[in-house]
């Protein structure tokens, strides 16, 4: 017998065998109203405290313009609405020991998520210098949006936070990120309604058909209706409801409603509501728990929430409506210190929320208030999912040698590389069924990954049909269409202390470039607190590379992340460049034992040449950057004539062959061939802590012989980072130019002047003697190129001279 959770029912109590327990969360006693009162009323008093004051936080005397910061900065508008969605989810955990983390879209709504963990304990178990008492407070208001203080939005220094909220639109994908594989645990996600017009947010919805109530916690997304953005109204907010609510349900959620601004009611109608919402989940994960589940996706609970903007702040000022409108975003009262009318009303706004109840003699929240918090670790300001590195467990990994390419000299067979990691990917998902998930925009086959299929099918919690291939509610590889979810989902999992893997094409990380940025820097200022435990490190597979997107052309040729990461702080960024299979697993390998950084790792899937051994490999990652001696005719022991630098697998194919072709046609001419795995070794230590040692980068690029670098990405990239190396300006960098079309691997290379024939023509140029024979080289490539030109029109494919290069036996005879 199989049952269906679709849990919409009104009869609340048979939802969850909870004895009486939904029946008394729906209903609050006049007591239990006067307790989410009283918290809901010191939260506003603190967030208007944290904007507005700097002296009198208790207004133990009349305010007066000196007890007003001299900048007015914050944002107040849409706090009210979260401090008071946050005392009813406190109310809710306190009666059913729900662990729950609280993820707040309009971020900007910090002081109220600060104010929460304040009156919750956390923050001053967090900050001790912020103490539960009047100087405390003052510190709290002080701090908030100040020089050598804290950011207004909900960021890293957040007790309780793993979302920001600075950039909108990603609250959705981080909620359901953090509860995959979390069974445990609700994220309450609010939603802006400016927000919610935010492309990823549109997208993020559709999480729930990804999600399986056997093994991963739920969302509660709560849409906030407060009608308006910073300047004008918002779409949600002024549609029709019934549109709101059919597109929530479009999206298979089960729609509840709350609007008003009166008081208690709200509380009522609110608690209620939430009692609703948290018993059909609970229902929903119960039945599908239990084993009898029939598979349909449940239609999982969303709130829609209605309340003015500004909620309790000033109706209006100087005769203007301010609540319930867009006035109310940021500092509804301005020029307070040379305002006396303004500072009078920010007084009586302080006043309103009678802070003379709320907090004691010592200044100190009364227990009226404190008895509103949970206890421990429920506090959602002290919850570890929100410091996931506490519970983060090491992964059990394999042996990547086990993977190992064979080559026993450069050059010879070709492999797809990252099928090579993908069987390593597959062992790693049987090694770690619950803490390791692979994120891909519908392209792990395609990336060569596919191995991760035989052990897990796709994430799918849709319909699935016969003649679907890897495809199920129990598969935890996750593919959607959307490199914003695939992100997001993937930060709200490493931030719960959880590993993975994003696998994309290199083009379309871009779609999701700002939000590596935004995860670094995430990552960047949490390096910064102590009490941040460090998390799993962010994957990033850029495969598909612009090289050989041949057959897609222009548009899927675009390396920029390259530039994006390596701008990142030295603390967290990290890019890698494997010219082989083998490298490549060795790099992965020590990116998925690190910890707290943005890793980049971009490498073709496409058959290449394998260099390496598997032993010469993990040496040459090791090191970073290292001399391919037996590419080059240079044995190290003086200055050759050139350095050949690559970085990238086309690129060092180019250059080793160029290589080849100098030292056939003019032996006399000394060549160095230097491959960077490692592209953060090249800048200085100062600049990098993976920069190499100004020994290494001399005995590697000696101190003033000219090096033609072949890059994988925007040449300007190898520029920024050599910045400050001994003549920096003689590194001449050919790399990705913007130039590409669909055509042949090796024209690729040619359009964009990175191809041997243009390295050992650059060579010849900057080479410090020009060998006898040098001029007829040159001619000679010129040729080889026009050959290329015309045969490539006129064969569709590349010569075969290039197209099977190899080093033969070359490698072993040199
Ligand atoms: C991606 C992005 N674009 C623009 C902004 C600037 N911004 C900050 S708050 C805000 C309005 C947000 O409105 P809403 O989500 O409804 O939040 P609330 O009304 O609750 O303040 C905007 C546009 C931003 N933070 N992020």
């Amino acid at each position: 017998m199989t049952a269906s959770v679709d849990a919409r029912t009104d009869d609340l109590e048979s939802t969850v065998s909870t004895d009486g327990l939904i029946n008394r969360l729906a209903e609050p006693s006049d007591d239990d109203v006067a307790g989410l009162d009283a918290w809901w009323r010191a939260n506003n008093y603190l967030t208007i405290g944290q904007i507005y004051l700097l002296a009198n936080p208790l207004l133990r005397e009349p305010l007066q313009a000196e007890h007003i910061k001299p900048r007015l900065l914050g944002h107040w508008g849409t706090s009210p609405g979260l401090s008071f969605v946050y005392a009813h989810a406190s109310r809710l955990i306190r009666h059913t020991g729900q662990q729950m983390i609280y993820l707040a879209g309009p971020g900007h709504g910090g002081p109220a998520l600060v104010a929460a963990g304040y009156l919750e304990g956390a923050h001053t178990e967090t900050y001790p210098a912020v103490g539960l008492d009047e100087p405390g407070l003052l510190r709290l208001f002080r701090q908030f949006s100040s020089p050598g203080g804290i950011p207004s939005h909900v960021s890293v220094t957040t007790p309780g936070s793993i979302h920001e909220g600075g950039e909108l639109g990603y609250v959705l994908v981080h909620a359901f990120g953090a509860v995959m594989d979390n069974p445990d645990l609700i994220a309450l996600a609010v939603v802006g309604d400016g927000e919610a017009e935010t492309g990823p947010l549109e997208g993020s919805w559709k999480g729930i058909s990804f999600l399986n109530p056997t093994r991963d916690g739920a969302v509660l997304p709560i849409l906030h209706l407060n009608g308006a953005k910073i300047a004008g109204p918002t779409v949600l907010g002024r549609k029709d409801p019934d549109e709101v609510r059919q597109l929530l349900a479009g999206h298979g959620y089960d729609v509840l409603e709350v609007e008003g601004d009166d008081l208690p009611g709200m509380h009522h109608r609110f608690a209620a509501t939430l009692a609703t919402a948290w018993s059909r989940i609970r229902r929903i994960q119960e039945v599908a728990r239990s084993g009898e589940w029939d598979g349909v996706r449940p239609h999982w609970p969303a709130i829609v929430l209605r309340t003015p903007k500004g909620w309790t702040g000033p109706a209006e000022v100087d005769g203007v409506r301010v609540t319930g409108t867009w006035r109310s975003h940021q500092v509804p009262l301005s020029g307070v210190k040379d305002n006396p009318d303004h500072l009078a009303m920010l007084e009586s706004w302080l006043r309103s929320y009678r802070p003379g109840e709320l907090f004691d003699a010592s200044g100190a929240p009364v227990g009226l208030v404190r008895r509103c918090n949970p206890d421990g670790d429920l506090r959602m300001s002290a919850s570890p999912h929100a410091n996931g590195g506490l519970l983060t467990q090491a992964l059990d990994l394999p042996d990547f040698r086990d993977y190992a390419a064979d080559v026993a000299r450069p050059a010879i067979v070709r492999a797809e590389s990252t099928r090579r990691l993908g069987e390593m990917l597959r062992d790693i998902y049987t090694r770690n069924p619950k803490s390791f998930r692979l994120f891909c925009p519908d392209e792990t086959n395609s990336n060569r990954l596919g191995a991760v299929f035989e052990v897990s099918d796709r994430a799918f919690a849709e319909r699935v049909q016969p003649g679907d291939i890897a495809l199920s509610r129990d598969g935890r590889v996750m593919e959607v269409l959307s490199e914003h979810s695939c992100h997001g989902w993937l930060e709200g999992y490493t931030l719960t202390g959880r590993h993975g893997m994003f696998a994309t094409y290199e083009a379309f990380a871009m779609v999701s470039a700002s939000q590596t940025i935004q995860h670094a820097k995430w990552l960047e200022e949490a390096a910064h607190l102590p009490w941040r435990a460090e998390v799993p490190s962010f994957n990033i597979l850029l495969t598909s590379t612009a090289w050989r997107n041949d057959h897609n052309g222009f548009s899927h040729q675009g390396p920029g992340l390259i530039q994006n990461v390596i701008t990142q702080r030295g603390t967290t960024s990290r890019v890698y460049l494997p010219p082989d299979a083998n490298c490549l697993l060795s790099v992965a390998d020590h990116c998925l034992r690190s910890r707290s950084y943005v890793n980049l790792i971009v490498i073709d899937k496409q058959p290449q040449l394998q260099w390496l051994s598997i032993d010469e490999a993990v040496e040459h990652c090791a090191r970073g950057a290292g001399m391919w001696t037996w590419a080059g005719n240079d044995d190290g022991t003086r200055d050759p004539d050139i350095v050949l630098a690559c970085a990238g697998d086309v690129v060092t194919m180019e250059t080793v062959a160029a290589a080849r072709i100098l030292a056939e046609q003019l032996p006399h001419l000394c060549v160095r061939v230097v491959n960077v795995v490692d592209l953060m070794s090249l800048p200085r230590r100062k600049d990098h802590p993976h920069g190499m040692s100004s020994t290494l980068f001399s005995e590697l690029f000696t101190n003033d012989v000219d090096v033609v670098f072949a890059f994988h990405g925007y040449p300007g990239a190898i520029h920024q980072l050599v910045h400050g190396r001994p003549k920096a300006d003689r590194f001449r960098v050919r790399g990705f130019i913007e130039e590409g079309t669909t055509t042949t691997p090796f024209d690729m290379v040619v359009r964009n002047r990175a191809s041997r024939y243009h390295l050992v023509m650059d060579a010849l140029n900057n080479a410090r003697r020009t060998p006898p024979g040098a001029s007829a080289l040159k001619a000679w490539c010129e040729a080889k190129l026009a050959e290329h030109a015309s045969y490539v029109v006129a064969h569709m494919e590349d010569m075969p001279e290039v197209r099977d290069w190899s080093l033969g036996d070359w490698a072993t005879q040199a």
